[in-house]
Formats: C-alpha cells, structure tokens, sequence
C-alpha cells in the first residue's frame, strides 16, 4: 500500500470539492482531490445555470472568475408566467441593486479544473473504494484504489464533498445523523440545445399541463425544462414532442419565439428536498449536495454548496494560522442555517409553480392543494412586498460570518 499525505483530504471533484481546494490553495492549506470518475464525465453533467451574487464573488476571490465575468450574462430580472399571465421580478429594482449570472455549471468547473492544473495540485481521478476512516480521531485517513494499486491518505481533516450518492455522509454513525426528506411526485426533464433561447431573461411556467422553465446559456444556446411524472424515461420523450410539449405551457409571446433544433443533452432529474444534520462528524465536514439537496425550482443547489465551502474555507483558514481549532465547531450551525432557507424558498417555489392534479400532497388532494397554491402565488405577484420577497431569496441571502 502507498501512503501519502495532505492537509485536508477532498472527497469529489464537483464544484464544491473543486472550489473549495482552490480557496484553500490561495490561503496557502495543501489539499488532494479523490474523484471517482473521470473529468471529462464530471464535465458531462449539466445540472445548474443562476449564481448568486455571493458565488460569484468567491470564485473571484480563488482567481478563478475571469471568463465567467467575459462571458456570464448578468440577469436583472426573470419572469413568472402563471397560466401565460407574465410577471417580471424585476431582482435589481427589488433588492436595492443585487442581480444573478448566468453561467453553466459545467463552465465554472472546467475553470477550476484548468486553475487546479495550472497550479500543479494533486487529484486522482477515476479513485475507486474510497473511504474515510477514524475520522473521529486526531488522525483520520482515507483508503482508496487507483489503477489497481492500494493508497492510504493521511490528512488532518477531510471533506466530504461527494455528492448525495457519495459515501461521506454514510460515514457519520447512523444513530448521530437525522437525514430530512421530502420526494415530490414527479420530475424535472431537461433538454439543452444549440438554439436561440426564446428570451433574454428565464421563465418559470406555471401551467395547468404542469411546469416548464425556459433557461439559457448563451445567445446561442437553450437550456429548458419540463415537468413529468417520475415514472417518464427520456426515450419516451422525442425531440418533437419536447418541443411541442414545451410550446403548450410557454406564454404565447415566448412560443411564438421558440426555434426548435436538435438536442444536444436530454435528461431526467427527480425533485428532492434533503437535509443531513450535522454536517459535521469529528474531522469529516459534509460539503454541498453531499449533505443536502433542493429541488430546482429556486436554482439554489449550487448556490448552497457555494456557501459551505465559504464558510468551511474561512475556519479552516483560521485552524492554520491562528492553530484555533475550536472554531470549526461553528461550522454545521452556520452552514445549516442558509442551508434550511434555500430549502424553505426551494420547497416553496416548487409548490406553487408546479401542478399537483391527481397527487396527494401534505395530506390534502392534489387538487385542494393547488387551489392554496394558486391564490399564494397569485397574492405574492401582485404585492411589491411578495415579490421583493421572491426577488430577495432569488438573488440569495447574505452569507453569515463565523465569530
Ligand atoms: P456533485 O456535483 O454531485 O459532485 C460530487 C462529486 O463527487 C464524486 N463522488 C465521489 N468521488 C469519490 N468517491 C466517491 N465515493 C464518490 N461519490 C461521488 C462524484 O463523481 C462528483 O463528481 O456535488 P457538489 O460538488 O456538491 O455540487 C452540487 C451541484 O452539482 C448541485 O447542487 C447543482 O447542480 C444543483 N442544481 C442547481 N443549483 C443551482 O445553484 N442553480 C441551478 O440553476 C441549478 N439547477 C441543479 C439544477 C441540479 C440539477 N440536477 C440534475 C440535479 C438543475 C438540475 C437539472
Ligand atoms: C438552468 O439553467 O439549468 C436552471 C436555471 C434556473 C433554475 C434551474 C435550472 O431554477
């Protein structure tokens, strides 16, 4: 067996693992990546396109921010259609000047990929059998295989940034985590193509055939998303029957600007909302979706991974050069409390957008629950109050600094 050694072992090399090893690389802290696929697969996931504000900033602060600032688009607003009816949360009027980018995710982690290299840092891709031990120990490690020879990690802490499948989170005793779910009854199935998107800002689609969401990534580039049920596959949706589907719950302005071409991802992701507590075990730190997941209807998820590896980042920061351990006791209170508030607005905006006919909701029919629905989304659309409060929850809240 080989044995090396760090200062703080990574666990996945997502945004969040990526992010937080460059953070920690500029403040001097040495750390290695285990990653179990291969870059290029890491990279074939599309997943998000909204940063907040606070996200943007810190991908600045680890050196990492300048094509996202050539080429992101910076959004002032978005629209609600409810039934073709539009309303435009104008985010920048709303919250005293705050706006959004949109960037894809996949472009945020080649940057860090490319900063992670430029630097010589170590990640070993395709590490198979990873698994943290002692980690609530004074000398926690990390074994794994690659390219079919054993390795242990010797580190001073690890974090688990692998994701809601990882292994990280089933690493904390069952008996000392309580793990929060809610499954909602259907899917979201995205297509990305190389087509003109139908507007300048997003449209989240109320509709009483079910929700849809039109995104972006360029002026060239689409990004949208329909609701299905859970039990659709992507081969029971053609390119045309997107299209045509996505035509039907588009306000007629929008279709009647939609182009059409051929997919170039189509995929299906379930709607979860998941909460992991503590997101602390010893020397193990829960990171991002390794510890929680929203649903993406409120396009927090990466923006919630962004904001635990700030605040990870700041205390470690602080472990090496004041040698002031105890501060990373703070560390699953402060991330928990943001975490819970983009589940609330996550779970929230889900609700009322999305169409719950035929399913049984918080104990009520499907039926009754969209008649709550509909009259909460309405009073929210048609109050400056409501929206600020849409708009300053989009935008995303300040992040909370460690004493
Ligand atoms: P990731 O991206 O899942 O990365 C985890 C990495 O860990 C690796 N891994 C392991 N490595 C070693 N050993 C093991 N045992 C391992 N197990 C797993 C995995 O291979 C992987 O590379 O988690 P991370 O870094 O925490 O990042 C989280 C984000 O990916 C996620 O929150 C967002 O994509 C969510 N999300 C959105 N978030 C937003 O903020 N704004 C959005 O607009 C937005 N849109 C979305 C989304 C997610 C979506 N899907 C598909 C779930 C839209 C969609 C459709
Ligand atoms: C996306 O562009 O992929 C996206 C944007 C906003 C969301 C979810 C996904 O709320």
């Amino acid at each position: 067996m080989k044995t090396l050694s760090t200062q703080v072992a990574i666990i996945g090399a997502g945004p969040s693992g990526l992010l937080l090893g460059q953070l920690l690389h500029k403040q001097g802290i040495e750390t290695i990546i285990l990653e179990r696929v291969t870059g290029e697969y890491v990279l074939g996931r599309i997943r998000a396109g909204i940063l907040e504000q606070g996200f943007t900033e810190l991908v600045r602060e680890a050196g990492v921010g300048e094509r996202m600032d050539q080429e992101g688009e910076v959004h002032e607003g978005f629209i609600i259609s409810d039934n073709g009816n539009c309303t435009h949360i104008d985010l920048k009027a709303l919250t005293g000047g705050k706006t959004v980018t949109c960037y894809g995710q996949v472009e945020i982690t080649r940057d860090l990929m490319a900063a992670r290299a430029a630097a010589d840092l170590t990640t070993y891709y395709e590490a198979s059998n990873v698994q943290p031990h002692d980690v609530n120990s004074s000398q926690p490690y990390i074994t794994f295989s690659y390219q079919g020879e054993d390795y242990r990690l010797n580190a001073d802490y690890i974090a688990g940034c692998d994701g809601f499948h990882g292994i990280s989170r089933k690493t904390i005793p069952a008996h000392l985590r309580t793990e929060h779910e809610r499954v909602y009854p259907f899917g979201w199935l995205g297509v990305m193509s190389d087509t003109p998107p139908v507007n300048e800002e997003l449209i989240y689609c109320k509709h009483e055939r079910g929700f849809a969401l039109a995104s972006r990534r360029s002026a060239t580039r689409s990004r949208y998303y329909l609701q299905v049920p859970v039990s659709d596959k992507v081969e029971d949706w053609s390119d045309e029957a997107f299209w045509e589907e996505l035509k039907r719950r588009l306000p007629a302005e929008a279709a009647a600007q939609l182009i059409t071409g051929n997919s170039i991802e189509k995929s299906i992701a379930p709607l979860r909302s998941f909460v992991c507590e503590p997101m602390q075990y010893g020397r193990l730190f829960l990171v991002g979706d390794a510890a929680h997941i929203v649903p993406p209807t409120g396009a927090k998820g990466l923006n919630l991974a962004a904001s635990d590896v700030a605040t990870l980042y700041k205390l470690l920061t602080r472990v090496y050069r004041e040698g002031d351990t105890a501060c990373l006791q703070q560390y699953s209170p402060i991330a928990l409390r943001r975490v819970w508030n983009g589940e609330r607005f996550s779970w929230w905006m889900s609700n009322m957008l999305h169409n719950y006919t035929g399913m049984e909701v918080s104990g009520m029919q499907g039926e009754t629950f969209s008649r709550f629905m509909d009259s909460e989304l309405h009073y929210y659309l048609n109050s400056e109050n409501g929206r600020k409060v849409i708009a300053e929850q989009y935008v995303g809240l300040p992040y909370e600094e460690p004493l």
